[in-house]
Parts: structure tokens; C-alpha cells; sequence
């Protein structure tokens, strides 16, 4: 998407000003790096933490006593309002990106009370700072199709609700409380209903990221195997630095509304797992059932045989039940005509492609040096972030 198709084209965007919540996670960094790009000043929350928690961002952070440092850094937490509207209030922000929240389903069924604090509750505590600072601002919440849960595909802006987890509950509970404040106070405020979306900055203990890690791991001979759970369930995998753009177009349009964002095409974890093994030059293939499962090595490519001690035989995937979730999202599946129609987006990265740039840059990091063809995929698509993906783990 090039700035000339933009609704809001002929406003200068040198100047603007944006926070953005979750800075420090995957899409908050390339939200930054876009922002930046479009001239904007952009502030962004950090929690206070003994090790440093800002890698992801690391790269484009400038001293803010440089005179030109467009990038700001405060301390916060969404569970403390009262810095919140202190932020709010001060920074008075043109748009708002409130993305950080606990966002690992599984551990929300660890910590349900903490989940529903910080992701539910973290977005009232937000509008609320907006409402009662009488700045005029435009909101992004980041929703998630994880509140779609057990609703069947495809799921678009109309599909009801059936939350599978204490974080798509507490997602659902944000999710109304955006469009609450749009209703109420007149907010222009967004819900961006996005599906699963990965990189190579990814936590590493969400499923992909998981995956790449491991087949990188594996074949360096720094880890034996890797633990999964449900391999059936299936999820519509995009790339996360196009997603960005979309939360950006949301808020540049000249009314607020919820917009679902993926790619159309839906794939199993298996898939996956199949198509990353053999990315790297191992076919994989399967014994046993249920727990019982297991990932074997069919056969090396030739040009890996001499660089890992991985033999055909080996078995290099079990199933360890503590991954299952108490109730689990069987399959999602995107219907994103609205956002085709209306912000005028499609996705570039394919499945095939995501999974190819995620692996070499595993790959990479993990010392292990073989002639991918992927890295030319961001490149021949014009996508804009090569370089950190290619840099950032
Ligand atoms: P992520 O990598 O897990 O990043 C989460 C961010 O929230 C981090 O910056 C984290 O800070 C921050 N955070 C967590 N607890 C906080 C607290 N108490 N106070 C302030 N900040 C806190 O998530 P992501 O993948 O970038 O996703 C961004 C948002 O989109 C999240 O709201 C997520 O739920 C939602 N979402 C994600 C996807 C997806 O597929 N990625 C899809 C739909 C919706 P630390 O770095 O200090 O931990
Ligand atoms: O799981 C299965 C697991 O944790 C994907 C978050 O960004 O996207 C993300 O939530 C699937 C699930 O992502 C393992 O059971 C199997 O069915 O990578 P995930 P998620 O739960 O879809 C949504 C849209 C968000 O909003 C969230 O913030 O993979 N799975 N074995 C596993 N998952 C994990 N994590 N680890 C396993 O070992």
C-alpha cells in the first residue's frame, strides 16, 4: 500500500503524533518502524523489568537528547491508570495503537484473573485516560480472531463470538468497550480483528516461532527434538509486518469501524511443522496416535547431510500433552472482504513464504548457513522490512 492511496493523503503526516502500548512486542516494533517511515513522532510504553525487554526495537532507538529523536520511551503499565492518563494527557497523542496486552492464550488459562487485568481490562483503563483527558485522538484496539474461538469459517466482522479462552474473553470484553466509547463518547475508535500473524521476531513460545527455532535447533545439534501439542488445529498464518500497515490504514479513514485482517487461507499446525522440516532439507514423517505421535526423519537433502548429525530414523517431534489447551480454536479462517474493499489491502506473504522467511531466519541466527532461495521473497514483493528481518531474532 503506497501513502498516494491513501484517504488522508493530503494531510502532512511530519508532526503527527503516536503512542503506542506494546511497543516492545512483535507488532509494536514494526508499527514503530512504519510510523517512523511516515514522519511521525512516536511514543511508546515500557514496563519497568531487571533485564532489558526492549530487543525488538533496539535498532531504531536514538538517544532523545539527539535533537532530531523521533522515537520516546516512558514507563507504564495498563494496569496503572493513573500514568496512563498522565501519558495521555501530556503526549496528546493524534492516534493511539493499544496493543499491549497478556497475549498468550495458553498462559491465560494459567493466570485468567491477570489476563482479563491486562487485556480487558488494560483497554478500559485506556479509553478511559482518552475520555477524561479531553484530547482528541484516534484508538486502534487490537482484537483478535480469537474471539471467534468455536464459530465456524470463515469468520469476518459479523461472525458472533464464541470466546475459547480467558484471554478471547477478555479480548471480547475490550472489543465492546471500543465500540462502547465510539457509540458513547463519539471516540473515533477501531477494532482490528486480526488472525494469527507471525515473524521473524515472533515470541518464541508461540507455535511458528516454536516450530523454526526447533527445525534450526535441531539441525545446529543444539536441541534434540521438539515438544508440541494439538497438531490438528488449524489457523490462518499471515506476516506480521504487513499487518502493521493495516492498523495504520484503520485510523486514516473518515469513519471509525472493526475490520477483520488475514490472508484467506487456513493451515494446520501439522502443515506447518511439515513444510518448515522440509524447508531445511528434512521430510518428516509420522508413527503412532494421539499422544503417542511421533515426527520421524525420512530422508536429508544432500547438501544438509554433511552439516548436522540429524540421521534418517531419528525421531525429532513428540507430543506433550501439557501444550493442549483446557478447550481449543479448531480452525480460523479469514473473510476479509470489508478490509479489501474498504482500506483497499491484500496480504502479499503467502503461507509458503512466511513459513521459507521464518525458518532461514532461525537458520541464520542459529549459525547454520544453507543456500535458501527465501530470502528473495521480501525482496521480489518490494516489502520494505528485509533488512530487520533479516537482523532482529
Ligand atoms: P506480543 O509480542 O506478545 O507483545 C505484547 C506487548 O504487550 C509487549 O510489548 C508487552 O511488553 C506488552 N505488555 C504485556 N503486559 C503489559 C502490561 N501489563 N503493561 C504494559 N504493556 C504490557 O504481542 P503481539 O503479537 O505483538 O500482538 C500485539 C497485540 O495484538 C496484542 O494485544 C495481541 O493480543 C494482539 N493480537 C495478536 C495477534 C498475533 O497473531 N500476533 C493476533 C491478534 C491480536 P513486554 O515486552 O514488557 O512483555
Ligand atoms: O497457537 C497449537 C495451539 O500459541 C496456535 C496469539 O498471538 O494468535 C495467537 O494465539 C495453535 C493453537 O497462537 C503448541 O493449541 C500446538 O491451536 O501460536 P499459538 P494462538 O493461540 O492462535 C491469536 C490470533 C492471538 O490473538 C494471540 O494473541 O498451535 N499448538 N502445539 C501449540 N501452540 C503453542 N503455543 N505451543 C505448542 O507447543
Amino acid at each position: 500500500m503506497e501513502a498516494e492511496d491513501l484517504k488522508r493523503e493530503d494531510l502532512p503526516h511530519t508532526g503527527r503524533k503516536a503512542l503506542i502500548t506494546g511497543i516492545t512486542g512483535q507488532d509494536g516494533s514494526y508499527l514503530t518502524e512504519f510510523l517512523l517511515s511516515k514522519g511521525y513522532e512516536v511514543h511508546g510504553l515500557i514496563r519497568r523489568a531487571s533485564t532489558f525487554n526492549t530487543g525488538r526495537i533496539d535498532h531504531i532507538y536514538v538517544d532523545p537528547h539527539v535533537s532530531d529523536a523521533r522515537l520516546f520511551l516512558h514507563y507504564g503499565d495498563l494496569a496503572d491508570s493513573g500514568q496512563l492518563t498522565h501519558l495521555i494527557y501530556n503526549i496528546r497523542p493524534d492516534e493511539v495503537y493499544h496493543l499491549g496486552a497478556q497475549s498468550h492464550v495458553r498462559v491465560s488459562f494459567d493466570m485468567p484473573e491477570f489476563s482479563g487485568n491486562i487485556t480487558g481490562l488494560g483497554t478500559t483503563r485506556l479509553l478511559e485516560a482518552i475520555r477524561r483527558s479531553g484530547i482528541n485522538t484516534r484508538f486502534y484496539q487490537a482484537s483478535s480472531s480469537e474471539m471467534f474461538g468455536a464459530s465456524a469459517p470463515p469468520q469476518n466482522e459479523k461472525t458472533p463470538f464464541y470466546p475459547r479462552s480467558p484471554y478471547a474473553a477478555a479480548k471480547v470484553y475490550a472489543y465492546w468497550m471500543t465500540v462502547n466509547y465510539r457509540e458513547g463518547y463519539n471516540m473515533f475508535a477501531c477494532n482490528g480483528i486480526l488472525f494469527n500473524h507471525e515473524s521473524p521476531r515472533r515470541g518464541e513460545t508461540f507455535v511458528t516461532r516454536k516450530i523454526t527455532r526447533a527445525v534450526a535447533g535441531i539441525i545446529a545439534g543444539k536441541q534434540d527434538k521438539l515438544y508440541l501439542g494439538n497438531l490438528e488445529a488449524r489457523r490462518d498464518w499471515g506476516f506480521a509486518p504487513e499487518y502493521v500497515v493495516c492498523q495504520w490504514l484503520m485510523l486514516q479513514q473518515d469513519k471509525p469501524a472493526d475490520y477483520a485482517i488475514g490472508t484467506g487461507e487456513s493451515h494446520s499446525v501439522r502443515d506447518f511443522v511439515e513444510l518448515a522440516f522440509r524447508y531445511a532439507g528434512i521430510e518428516i514423517g509420522w508413527e503412532g496416535e494421539g499422544v503417542d505421535e511421533k515426527g520421524i526423519v525420512r530422508s536429508l537433502s544432500p547438501d544438509l547431510r554433511n552439516m548436522t548429525s540429524v540421521n534418517v530414523g531419528d525421531v525429532i517431534l513428540e507430543i506433550d500433552p501439557k501444550y493442549f489447551r483446557p478447550t481449543e480454536v479448531e480452525y480460523l479462517l479469514a473473510d476479509t472482504s470489508k478490509a479489501r474493499e474498504m482500506l483497499g489491502w491484500e496480504p502479499k506473504v503467502t503461507f509458503k513464504e512466511l513459513v521459507r522467511i521464518m525458518v532461514e531466519s532461525d537458520m541464520e541466527l542459529a549459525g547454520v548457513n544453507l543456500s535458501f532461495e527465501g530470502k528473495k521473497v521480501l525482496e521480489e514483493k518490494g516489502i520494505n522490512w528485509t533488512k530487520n528481518v533479516q537482523t532482529v531474532g
